[in-house]
């Protein structure tokens, strides 16, 4: 019997990158079961298809992933390409779907949430070309788990998930695959790990914080098995189901043993953190931070360099809250440069018709089209092979940066946990007062204009409304605010804040100090304080 009844359960929503709940939430009856077999409904079932799956070693993974096996057996899969001991970075699986040419893939992870059986658990689906589903497929999973009424479900023992090769699994047959070797061969192919192999060789001093998260193993593959980086260079490279407490969101708050390092006496010259699915880099020189915004920036300046862009880049695009500062090397090179809504999902056909090659996020996500994922580990190798071709350090390439194209001061300030009705009041309250901000004299600035941001996909025509507030002072400074869609505690308010300086004076300052009338503004125009009873924001990047 592999029909099970069941019925709707409420809530079951993708956010911005799939559905992310506790992990309690996830381990009820059918809960797991009703958004698979909806995601299954939702593509037009799985009938003699091909599914990638993996994780990022999260508490519940393991379970998760033999559970939708033996679905994906029921549902009459001809194959399912799974990572060994369900383990799958979420690059990684973007690439296999690519590569083998699979009708798409579930991924298991809550990415930078943290992990454990009272933290965060979650599931995406991914679609053939290897990104995350869009809106449209999101959507019509959440209208079908809103009505569903049964499930497949093969009634079978735990599948084998660590013995590389093929078994069947009813009609089915699950191939169990080396989760590293095929994403670390397409590094091989993209970079010049002569080069960085030399760099090693020379004496050069890297660290990489992989937080106890999916990275570890890709990361010592790459970086002290075939570029010869000393070992220990990688830490915290063991993936554990609770991220050995950690909480793999690699920013200056929590990936702070880093951070000590980096601006420490005795820094190694480069540094690197990614989060739990391995999508997410932080960059860091011996005392120097790089915003992520920045560091998009400096990727597309520099991708040229790097021998899988030697011909140059086809566009550039970034997320709406990120900062302007690739547009203005956009603009020097004279490259498209697209302004998406929040969600790596909105890339996709982007690169897919060949438009960009690069996409950047504030939110530590960089990538290219190699995937159609954002790369943690990539970001970090294009970091590397930049480094190794212009011979100067991550402080000398951010100071020749700015003074080239000015800096866009930049910074992100989240309130966590808020009561949801709270948020939305607040942001609901801005929204009918929008049309009025225009001349609104605050702090020394004045509103130029606000609006609320909504995306017309220019190749497919879909569009996206309710992207987030956008408040722009006369000076090319602003504010933008959003809630996340990736929390699953009430509501996260994002604040995104930034302000031009061209140059070639002011271009030291700290961020905060720099960027500290408009978070005056900010307050006068939208009360967050006030309105929340917060004194200041829970995380700062
Ligand atoms: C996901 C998406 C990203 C997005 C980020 C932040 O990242 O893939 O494209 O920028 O969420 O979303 P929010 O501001 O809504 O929390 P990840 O790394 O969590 O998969």
């Amino acid at each position: 019997m592999t029909r099970h009844a069941t019925q709707p359960i409420d809530g079951q929503k993708p956010g911005t990158s799939g559905l992310r709940k506790k992990t309690r939430v996830f381990m009820q009856p059918n809960y797991l079961e009703n958004f698979v077999q909806s995601t299954v409904d939702a593509i037009g079932g799985l009938r003699g298809k091909t599914l990638v799956l993996g994780g990022d070693g999260r508490y519940f993974g393991r379970e998760a992933a033999s559970t939708i096996l033996k679905m994906a057996a029921a549902n009459g899969a001809a194959r399912v390409i799974v990572g060994q001991g369900a383990l799958l970075s979420t690059p990684a699986a973007s690439n296999l779907i690519r590569q083998r040419q699979a009708d798409g893939g579930i991924i298991l992870s809550a990415s930078h949430n943290p992990g454990g059986p009272d933290e965060d658990f979650g599931v995406k689906y991914n679609s053939a070309n290897g990104g995350p589903a869009p809106e449209s497929i999101t959507s019509a999973i959440h209208k079908r788990t809103q009505e569903i009424s049964e499930y497949h479900l093969l009634d079978a023992a735990d599948p084998d998930l660590d013995s590389l090769g093929e078994t069947p699994l009813g009609e089915m047959t699950v191939e169990v695959v080396d989760p590293v070797s095929a994403y670390a061969d397409l590094m091989e192919m993209i970079f010049d790990f002569n080069a960085l192999r030399d760099v090693f060789k020379s004496g050069f001093r890297m660290r990489m914080d992989s937080m106890c998260a999916i990275t570890g193993p890709y990361a010592v593959e790459i970086f002290e098995n075939r570029l010869g980086a000393p070992a220990g260079t990688v830490t915290h490279g063991t993936p554990l189901p609770d991220f050995g407490g950690m909480h793999p969101d690699p920013n200056p708050t929590w990936a702070h043993e880093l951070m000590d390092e980096m601006m420490g006496e005795d820094a190694p010259d480069f540094g690197a953190a990614s989060d739990g699915d391995g999508d997410r880099n932080m960059i860091l020189g011996a005392g120097t931070y790089v915003s992520p915004s920045d560091s998009f920036a400096v990727l597309a300046a520099n991708a040229h360099l790097v021998p899988g862009y030697k011909d140059g880049l086809k566009g550039v695009a970034r997320s709406m809250p990120t900062s302007a500062a690739a547009d203005r090397v956009a603009e020097a090179l004279g490259l498209d440069c697209y302004e998406t809504p929040t969600g790596w999902k909105f890339f996709g056909n982007l690169m897919d018709a060949g438009r960009v090659s690069l996409c950047g996020e504030e939110s530590f996500g960089t990538g290219s089209d190699h995937v159609r994922e954002k790369d943690g580990l990539w970001a970090v190798l294009m970091w590397l092979n930049i480094l190794a071709a212009r011979k100067m350090s991550v402080a000398e390439i951010m100071a020749d940066h700015f003074a080239r194209y000015g800096r866009n001061y930049y910074s992100r300030h989240d309130y966590e946990a808020l009561p949801t009705e709270q948020a939305e009041a607040m942001l609901g309250d801005l929204r009918s007062r929008l049309g009025e901000l225009k001349g609104t004299q605050v702090e020394g600035l004045t509103v130029e204009s606000s609006d609320e941001f909504s995306y017309t996909d220019p190749v497919d025509g879909s569009v996206a409304e309710g992207q987030g507030f956008r408040i722009l002072f006369e000076g090319g400074s602003r504010v933008v605010l959003r809630l996340s869609g990736t929390g699953t505690e009430g509501a996260t308010l994002r604040v995104y804040l930034e302000r031009y300086a061209p140059g070639p004076d002011g271009l030291d300052h700290d961020p905060q100090e720099a960027l500290s009338p408009i978070i005056r503004a900010t307050e006068a125009l939208v009360g967050i304080r006030e309105r929340t009873g917060r004194e200041k924001p829970d995380v700062i990047t």
